[in-house]
This record gives C-alpha cells, structure tokens and sequence, in this order.
C-alpha cells in the first residue's frame, strides 16, 4: 500500500496514521482511537520530555475522571463553556445516581474544591500540580485521531495557585516559556498568540494561545495557557490567610497540552515516504540494513553484527533488518516509521571498516568509519537534523502566511494564514472574520522572526491602533 502525495495533506494524513501504525481508527465508537504499540511508544518518548519539562517545579497528581454535577455548575462562565461538550453519568447498574456525574471535559472542577481544602496559608503557596489523564469532550465538529478527539488520552494539565494576580501572571510567562522550550525540541514552530477577549477559556481572565500552521494552511491550537485570576478561588472558596492574618483569594493560572503535539510532529515534518521523526522522540533511532552479496554474506553479516554491538552499547533503539526482503523493500518500511539514521553495509564498507549512512530527511548518503561513531556523533547527527527539520517547517509557514494591507486583501484568504494590523475592538475583530470566512486567532504576542512584518500600522479596519493578528482557518 503507498501513500499518496502530502499535496493532499487531509488524505495523507489519514493514512499514515494507520500505515506506520500509530493509530488504529477501526473502534466502534465515533472520535475514539487505539493506540498501537508504535504509536503508544511514540507518544511516550514525547510525554517523557513533557513530563522532564513539569516535574522541575511541579508535582504530579492524580484526580478522578467523575466530576459531580454540583461541582461543575458551580462556576458559570465555565459550565456555559462546556455545556454541550459534557458526557453524564447516570445511572450505576440499574439506579439512577441522586447526583450525576460527569467525565471530565478538563478537571478544574475536579481540583479547585480539594484546592480550597489544601490551601490554608500563605506557606502553602504557590501550589502547581499536573495530571497526565484521558478527558473526554463531545466534540461536534468533524472528530478526526489525535486532532479532534472524544476522548482525548494524554491531556496533561497544569493547576496553580498564587497569592496575587501578579505572581499568576509570572506562572504564565514561565508556562509559556516551558511549551515553547517543548515544541523547539520536536522542531515545531509556533506562534504565540493572546486569544480574543470572547474566545478565551470559559471561566479564564486571559488565554494565550500556542498554534502552529499545518501542511493544508490550517492552523492547529497546540496548547494553551490561562491567567485565572481569582475567578475559580472565589467560586470555590479557595482563601489563604496571608501574613498579617487577612484572608486572602488565591490567583490561579492552568495549561494544557494534549496528543495534537504528535498531530503537529507527523504532520508537519512527514513527507510522501512516510513519517520523519526527530532522533530523541523516535521509537526506532537507526537501522542497520546488510546488503548481501554472493560469496561475501557472511562478512557482511558479521559486521553488521559488530555495529549492532556498538549501537546498543550506545544505549541506541535501532532494528538490524536481516530479512528476507531486498534492500529496497527495507528502505521504504522504515522509511515509512520515519527511522531516523540508516545505515547500510556493504562488502565495500566491511573492507574499508566503513558503513553508509544516511538521514530520514534528505537525501544525501556518506560513508562513516564504525570506529568512529560515538555518542558525541549521534548526538551531533542528531541535533543537525533537528535543525534542517525546523528550517524546512518554517519554510513552509511563510510560505502560507499573506499579509493584507487592507480589508479586500482578506476575501481570498484561501489556504493561506494571514498577518493584520488589528484593533482589539470586538466589532472589527467580527468584522474580519466575516469578509475572510476565517477565524481571529488573536494578537501575537511576539513576533517569531519568520513572521515578516514587524511594524505595525494602524487597524485595518477603523484605522485605530493596530497591533499583529492573526486570521486563519483552523482545525
Ligand atoms: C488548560 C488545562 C484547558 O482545558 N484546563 C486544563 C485548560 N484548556 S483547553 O484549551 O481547553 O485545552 C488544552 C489543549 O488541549 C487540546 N485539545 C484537544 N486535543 C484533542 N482533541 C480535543 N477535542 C481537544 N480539545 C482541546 C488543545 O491543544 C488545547 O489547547
């Protein structure tokens, strides 16, 4: 089975997901998928660097998947949020429960009212938590594996807590720097980008916004990072007392990531051979590939072998392919998993102590002495590749980015993302996405250096003052 061309990327992905067996689509229930074990292994060699990431300054916790109903109204803004989102509980066996129960959406309700138990004085601040758990949301539109999910499994989220609105919002510069510090190591760019006043999280006093734009010209919402203030601490009581003995709302911020990174990780980097993966995240880092050749296979074999050793000594995960199948057959397998680093072996290279190495993301081949590979080389190869990687995605978002000087430039946005000069009023903001069909991302709230335009004009559409926005069609 091959795959067909990433030009039309909606297909491409639907396919590699389930060719290089990351996702099995078949479960019988709408906007739920399996993980197969590459993909799980995938996903979990990239939660580790989430989890490295977290576990400098927060604890981990675990809090249950039922929210009582109680629990989750309480708050107004945000139960209107998610509403119609909210799987229930109703029944255990055959009784119907007094108080239903729902799957978490997202687990604010889940945590706060423990918080307002936790929480007693200034000592007990700041408090910063994460959760790595399955949250469900009944996602109306179209559901698609690892973008729009029902049940989306590897949410993590992150709770604070702080005595000032102040020391949030410092929390919410270091959640900021912490995603982009996570999205540089998979070579994902992004913009970040401060949501809309009326698109922000239900119950939130601000929302910043990590998106990066896919190969179709959509962007996709990969994470994002909320100023709380006290809204959630006067909902639930969540007071501290603080030094002279005055009580005191705690100020909360909270961010989330979940599994669209390895949406962005396969579809922004794959090509029409199949994944590219970056050497620190992939399930398989290197295979060794023999090329047989009469009279010289046992030669070959046993330098194969020899690099096989040296490899795990490394503490390298690689696959010494020594099937059947013809060299050929072999490349495109694991160049379909997105293997990283190739080597091959040949009578040649058994002479010279040699092996030809090549990279998952470009063409070229040389030949490398086995003596000579370490893990100072490794590690170099693999730093390399993460650069050209990061080069060749941010290539192709300016290549998708426009930047109309006026309100008729917006009508033919197309596959394209563009940069405005926009006022924050909410009546241009509608205006924009109604003459583009597009959505208001919001306001960079810094420029990334491919993003070509760095003055800003006034509004494009009232000629207030303006600053960078972004319209786009998003996932
Ligand atoms: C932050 C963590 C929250 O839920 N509460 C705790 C806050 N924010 S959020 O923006 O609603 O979600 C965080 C990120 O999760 C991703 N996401 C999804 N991924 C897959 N399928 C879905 N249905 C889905 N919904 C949200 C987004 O990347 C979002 O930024």
């Amino acid at each position: 089975m091959s795959l067909p061309s990433k030009d039309n990327f909606s297909e491409w992905y639907h396919e590699i997901i389930q060719q290089a067996e990351i996702m099995d689509i078949r479960y019988p229930v709408k906007g739920l998928y399996v993980w197969y074990p590459f993909g799980f292994r995938l996903r979990n060699n990239v939660y580790k660097k989430l989890r490295e990431i977290m576990d400098r300054e927060h604890d981990e916790v675990y809090f249950p998947t039922l929210i009582p109903e109680t629990e989750l109204r309480k708050e107004s803004e945000h139960i209107r949020g998610f509403e119609n989102e909210v799987y229930w509980v109703t029944h255990g066996g055959n009784d119907p429960l007094d108080v239903k129960l729902a799957l978490r959406p997202t687990s604010e309700t889940a945590m706060y009212p423990m918080f307002a138990l936790w929480i007693r004085s200034h000592a007990d601040l700041p408090l910063k938590v994460y959760q790595i758990v399955n949250t469900f949301r009944y996602e109306t539109k179209h559901t698609r594996p690892l973008i729009r999910l029902r049940e989306i499994t590897s949410f993590k989220e992150a709770h604070t807590a702080h005595k000032s609105f102040e020391e949030a919002e410092i929390q919410v510069k270091k959640a900021i720097e912490y995603y982009k510090e996570f999205y540089d190591f998979l070579a994902i760019p992004y913009m970040v980008i401060r949501r809309p006043d009326w698109d922000k999280f239900p119950g939130a006093a601000y929302t910043i916004a990590f998106d990066t734009i896919m190969p179709d010209g959509r962007t996709l919402q990969i994470g994002t990072v909320h100023h709380l203030a006290d809204n959630f601490a006067k909902t639930f009581g969540i007071l501290y007392e603080d030094v002279g003995g005055e009580h005191r709302y705690v100020h909360q911020t909270c961010y989330g990531i979940s599994e669209r990174c390895i949406a962005a990780l396969i579809g922004i980097h794959g090509d029409d051979n199949g994944l590219v993966l970056p050497f620190e995240v992939s399930p398989i880092q290197a295979v060794i590939i023999p090329i047989p050749y009469k009279g010289k296979d046992e030669v070959v074999r046993e330098a194969s072998k020899k690099l096989a050793n040296k490899l795990s000594d490394l503490g390298i995960k690689f696959v010494l392919d020594e099937s059947e199948d013809r060299p050929g057959a072999k490349y495109y397998k694991w160049e379909l998993k997105g293997v990283p680093i190739r080597f091959e072996i040949g009578p040649k290279e058994v002479e010279s102590g040699e092996v030809v190495v090549s990279f998952r993301d470009e063409k070229r081949k040389f030949k490398a002495k086995i003596e000579e590979i370490s893990s100072e080389v490794i590690s170099r190869w693999a730093s390399e590749m993460r650069e050209r990687m990061r080069k060749k995605a941010i290539e192709m978002m300016k290549q998708k980015l426009v930047y109309p000087k006026d309100v008729d430039g917006l009508k033919e946005l197309e596959r394209n993302v563009a940069v405005i000069s926009l006022c924050r009023n909410r009546e241009c903001g509608e205006y924009v996405e109604e003459i583009s069909k597009a959505r208001l991302l919001g306001w960079l709230e810094e420029t990334p250096w491919w993003v070509e335009v760095k003055e800003v004009d006034s509004c494009i559409v009232c000629g207030g003052k303006g600053s960078l926005a972004v319209l786009a069609k998003s996932y």
